[in-house]
Order: C-alpha cells, then structure tokens, then sequence
C-alpha cells in the first residue's frame, strides 16, 4: 500500500526542523562545507536513508548519496540538492528537496525500477566558505578543478584540508564523478525562492532555465590616515569610494531590466574608528537571463569603478572573479515532470530561476530538470524562509509519479527496442 503523501510530506517538515539544529552557530542556521554539523546531517540523512531502502555513503568531494541499486539498468535517476547553507539561513534552502528525494524513495519502496535511485545531498552549493560554490556537484558533473584544493577559508584551512579532516581523501575526489552514460536524469526539487508561484497560487513550477551569475572579488585601495588630523578634502578613503560604487550598483540594478547586482560583502581594512580606510574589498554579485547583458553590466560596472578610484587618486583592481552562463533546463525531462503534474491533477507553471543551483553545473553533464515548490512570502537565504507541508505533499505526489513515468520509457522491452 503506497505510503500517503501527507505523512510523508508531515516527516519531511520535522526533518527539516531536525536539520536546522545542525548548525555552526547558536540559534540560527549556518553549515558550511564539510563543518562539524555537517557530519551530524549525514548521520541523521544516513539513518533515513536506510529506512528508505538506500544505502548511504560519502564521496570525496563530501556529498551524501544514498542509492538503492537496481538489479535491471547500471543507470541511475539523481533525485536532490544541497545540504550546505548561507550564514543565518532558513530551515528549506536545499535540504528540503534532500529529504523529498528520501520521501520518495520511501514512497515506492515496494515498486521495482529498471534503474538505480540515487538520493544526492551535495556538500556545497553555496559557496560560503572557500568562496566557490557548487564544490560538490561539480565533482559530480566531473567539472572540480583541482587547483581548488589549494582554495583557503578565513582560518587558513585549505579545501583539501577541510576534505581529509572530514576522514575523506582530497587525491581520489575524481571518484566521485558520474558518467553520462550512466545517468538518465537529475532532479532537483528546491522552493522558488521567490513569488511567483505564491501570486499564481500554483504550489508547483518547471525551472525553463536559470539566470547566469558573475561573482567578483573586488578592491578599492586609498590612503589611510589619523582621522583627527587629516583634512577632509584630499582624503583618498577606501570606503567612500566603495561606498560610491555600491550606489552605481543598486542604480545599474535597478535601470537594467531583469538585472539583479548585489554587494553582499565589504570589508573595510584597517577597520579602526579612528583611521581613514586604506582598503576596501568588497564581493559583486551580478546576473541575468541573458549572458549579454550580464557580461555588459559586469565592463560597466569595471569602469565606474576605475572611475571613481582615478577621482580619488586611489585604486581600482579586480581580485577574482568567476561566473556560470545560463543554462536551460532539459526539454524531455521538463516535459515529462510536466505531464506528471499534469497526472496528478495539478497545473504546472513554467518559469525561470533567478536563483543559482546546483542544477546549473549538473546541466553541463546531465539530462537537469528542477521543481519549484510555491515559497510562502518568497524570503529565502533567511530564517523567515517558509514552505507549506500541504504543498511537499503535492511534490512527493508528482516525483513519485515522475519517477513511475521514466520507469515506464526504460523497461530494458522498451529500452531494446528503442
Ligand atoms: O546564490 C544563489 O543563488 C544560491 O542560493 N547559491
Ligand atoms: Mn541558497
Ligand atoms: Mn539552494
């Protein structure tokens, strides 16, 4: 008797309050890649794991997968998504389509499939602490780059110091490559992070595609200086230019359509009360549907800032910078989540993300589709961040469906003669 989706959705929603307490900060949610309560998930994501019928094991780049292998097809549907978060964030933001994946998995656990159901948890997707998302699905999608190992967070620990501390061996991360070959699909369930299901009053939607994203590291350098006895004309002050230069952002922002440009990080040095700042780094998050228009953005955003350093007889230099162009989501797949909605007497909406996943770099490799479930008030990266239980049942409804229709197209009868 297939177990209701109401329980399950009802599991899935204390999970994710169970999750939430796995964190690196008191009171609120911070876990970053590999920290201590990343361990914790895995043993609690373990323990569900098995009771779903899926063994669970840990790649080297830190991801958890639990996989109930298939005697038919060496082929796998990945069902997933992130179980790292952004500091002081909600309870949903990527474990929520983790523990759907073990609903489902949990829901047809009496029903053979002619492939294997790999349920992902990747390690990082945010990309908080080395300042490199997506390190675990790009691992998966065999697009690590190694020179990330030497990558150090704030303490000075490097990647490859953060791998082997988690008893994990950074040498062998190429193992936890998947081959296309081998991988009919992945999904990721997420919330929208947004408002458009909310306004469509529609619990779910089909991501077409997600916007392409630049992150730059930047730096304004000035003149520090006693800031009792330096004249205010002829300062040359790191921070006022910075601070220049985030007004030209927000403007930018808001006079390009569809644009989304964001300071999300400053750090003024030396950062004393008393000192002019000699320095200022700060982070740019820019993107865009088109990776015209984003790119056009990026070089005039470049030029103010040369701009305003020249008028300050300071600095303007580019630290780092790297991005991920846009990607659409895989038409067949997409189709198919579609009439599964369809199926379930649901209407879907389609539309595209703003927000980055990891289904940006599985798309590179993989057949990627995502589902949006509706996100109550759309505030996400925040601990006001929401979901509907009644909604989660509906998507363990839908993916279980989903996953009996691609059953259906790879009988290895239908796979032979296709
Ligand atoms: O930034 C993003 O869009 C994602 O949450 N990493
Ligand atoms: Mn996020
Ligand atoms: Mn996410």
């Amino acid at each position: 008797m297939p177990l209701n989706a109401s329980k399950l959705a009802d599991a899935v929603m204390a999970r994710c309050d169970e999750l939430a307490a796995c964190s690196e900060d008191e009171h609120r949610v911070t876990r970053r890649f590999l920290t201590p309560p990343m361990r914790e998930v895995h043993d609690r994501l373990s323990g569900w794991m098995k009771a779903a019928n899926l063994e669970p094991r840990v790649d080297n780049a830190g991801n958890l997968i639990g996989r109930r292998a298939s005697t038919h097809l060496d082929r796998t549907l990945l069902l997933g998504s992130h179980l790292d978060s952004v500091p002081n964030a909600g309870r949903y933001d990527g474990v929520l389509g983790v523990l759907i994946g073990v609903a489902i998995a949990e829901a047809i656990i009496d029903e053979s499939l002619p492939f294997h159901l790999d349920i992902i948890g990747f390690s990082e997707e945010e990309g908080e602490r080395f300042s490199m998302p997506y390190l675990g699905s790009s691992a998966v999608a065999g697009r690590f780059d190694q020179n990330w190992l030497a990558r150090t967070d704030r303490d000075g620990n490097t990647v490859s110091d953060a791998i082997r501390q988690f008893g994990l061996r950074p040498e062998d991360i190429g193992d936890a490559e998947f081959s296309t070959d081998h991988v009919i699909a992945y999904v990721e369930p997420h919330l929208e992070q947004g408002p458009m299901l909310e306004q469509a009053g529609l619990p779910l939607g089909v991501v077409t595609g997600i916007a392409g994203q630049s992150r730059l590291r930047l730096e304004f350098a000035g003149t520090a200086g006693h800031a009792g006895t330096t004249p205010m004309l002829g300062r040359s002050d790191a921070l006022l230019m910075a601070s220049e230069f985030i007004v030209e952002v927000s403007s930018l922002g808001r006079q390009t359509t569809g644009l989304r440009a964001t300071v999300g990080r400053v750090a003024a040095a030396p950062n004393a009360p008393n000192v002019i700042p000699g320095r200022v780094e700060l982070s740019l998050d820019v993107r865009h549907v088109d990776d015209l228009v984003r790119e056009r953005a990026i070089n005039d955003l470049l030029a103010t800032g040369n701009r305003i350093a020249k008028a300050a007889e300071g600095i303007f230099s580019v630290l780092e910078t790297n991005a991920n162009a846009a990607v659409s989501m895989d038409a067949d797949v997409s189709k198919l989540l579609i009439a599964s909605i369809h199926e379930c007497e649901q209407r879907p909406l389609e539309l595209f993300s703003g927000a980055g996943h990891d289904a940006v770099v599985m798309a590179e490799r993989f057949p990627t589709a995502m589902l949006f479930l509706r996100h109550p008030g759309g505030v996400s990266h925040h601990p006001d961040e929401r979901a509907e239980r009644d909604d989660v049942a509906v998507a363990i409804e839908v993916l279980c469906q989903f996953v009996r229709n691609l059953a259906k197209q790879h009988q290895p009868n239908q796979v032979s003669s296709s």
